[in-house]
């Protein structure tokens, strides 16, 4: 049975009456305290990717950030830093959504107002696609010299990340950078734009860089598909150990942890295996972009619309798979958070990306309700 309904710390952290009665849930009690305050004793980071607008808009009524509030005290704009949405054109940049998050320069903003810590994403997406690269700069590129193409870089990351200086905990410097199908370049690194560029060195670069603008904050190289061990995480591992033979001023890894509720995770195997190596790197990982997804009894293209598990039990699964990930954070040493990739179903972009196949793979229902994922955390981190 849940019974983590109580959206009263962050209700009464921004002043709001609580639409209890349009979500149907328990009036809150004090004696509950959400995520975040359970959080705290285990000094774990526990965040959610959310966009910028959902928090400006203050949408579903003030649910959406009284939940954030309550459940999470790490944050991540989901898509507001990524170089498409920063970097309009050669030295022209957009800082709207950066600027209401975090501040400009000298002020504050909606993270900081709230107690979060927030992490960039993404200063380097190691992709050729419109979501990945401005398109402007995959169009110039024949005409762009290799130190025009270094240039540019040094000089957007002096932009989004010494605006930010002092502000951002954590930035994926680079993300997605190596390639799922075997090929010849180093590391297996993907045939980018970057890479074209400048090679290998992309990503020293790009690290060196980072830190210069920003000291204090903590650099992680970000990849999916490599949980669990396999030919691709050996690449990674490959790749951080030279990037720290280069001098890259990197703290850890980002697994992204894009999984299903029929993932296995336990002591012992290739998912602990994994971390145990970037351990003995002495480095430090996050789990960056936690859902487990749930088949669903019928496509449904409309998020929106209510979605039901195929098989109910994957419901149950899928807070023991929950449970697994966090289990392994909380058991070691160089976890340094743990993010989940989306702040309910409603918001998820599984059932978007799996033509609504997949869904339900959040820990709040579309309805703001603690599911038994949410349930199955807090008993952790009430132990
Ligand atoms: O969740 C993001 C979604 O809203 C975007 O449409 C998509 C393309 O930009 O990117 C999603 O986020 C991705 C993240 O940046 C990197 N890892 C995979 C995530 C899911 O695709």
């Amino acid at each position: 049975m849940i019974t983590i309904c109580s959206l009263l710390l962050a209700l009464s952290a921004v002043g709001r009456t609580p639409p209890f009665a349009q979500v149907g849930v328990t009036p809150p009690t004090r004696t509950q305290p959400g995520l975040r305050a359970l959080a705290k004793r285990h000094h774990l980071n526990i965040g959610s990717a959310m966009p910028v607008a959902s928090l400006r808009n203050d949408i579903d009524s003030g649910q959406y950030s009284a939940a954030a509030i309550y459940t999470f005290n790490m944050l991540e704009p989901e898509n507001d830093f990524k170089p498409p949405a920063v970097w309009t054109g050669p030295r022209e940049y957009r800082f709207t959504e950066g600027d209401f998050l975090l501040g400009e320069p000298g002020k504050t903003g909606w993270a900081q107002a709230h107690g979060f810590k927030v992490r960039g994403h993404v200063l380097v997406y190691a992709q050729d696609f419109g979501y990945t690269l401005p398109q402007w700069l995959r169009k110039s590129e024949s005409s762009l010299s290799k130190e025009d193409a270094s240039a540019l870089l040094h000089d957007y990351i002096f932009a989004l990340a010494g605006r930010y200086r002092g502000k951002v905990a954590m930035w994926d410097v680079a993300n997605e950078a190596i390639d799922d199908r075997p090929n010849q370049n180093p590391y297996n690194l993907r045939n980018s734009f970057w890479f074209r560029k400048l090679g290998p060195e992309f990503l020293v670069l790009a690290f060196k860089w980072a830190h210069e603008a920003d000291p204090r904050a903590e650099l992680y190289y970000n990849e999916y598909g490599i949980e669990g061990g396999g030919q691709k995480a050996q690449h990674l591992l490959d790749l951080v150990k030279w990037l720290k033979e280069q001098g890259a001023p990197i703290k850890g890894v980002g697994l992204q942890y894009h999984i299903d509720c029929h993932t296995s995770i336990s002591p012992g195997d290739g998912h602990y295996k994994l971390i145990d190596d970037l351990q003995r790197l002495r480095l430090a990982y996050m789990i960056t972009e936690l859902d487990v997804a749930v088949r669903l009894r019928l496509p449904s293209a409309n998020t929106n619309r209510d979605q039901l598990p195929n098989d109910p039990n994957d419901i149950d699964a899928q807070a023991r798979v929950y449970a697994s990930v966090f289990q392994m954070a909380l058991s070691s040493r160089n976890c340094h958070g743990v993010q989940i990739w989306g702040l309910n179903d409603r918001y998820s972009w599984i059932p978007g990306v799996s033509q609504g196949r997949n869904g339900l793979a959040t820990i709040l229902d579309r309805d703001y309700k603690p599911k038994p994922a949410y349930a199955a955390i807090e008993d952790l981190l009430r132990k």
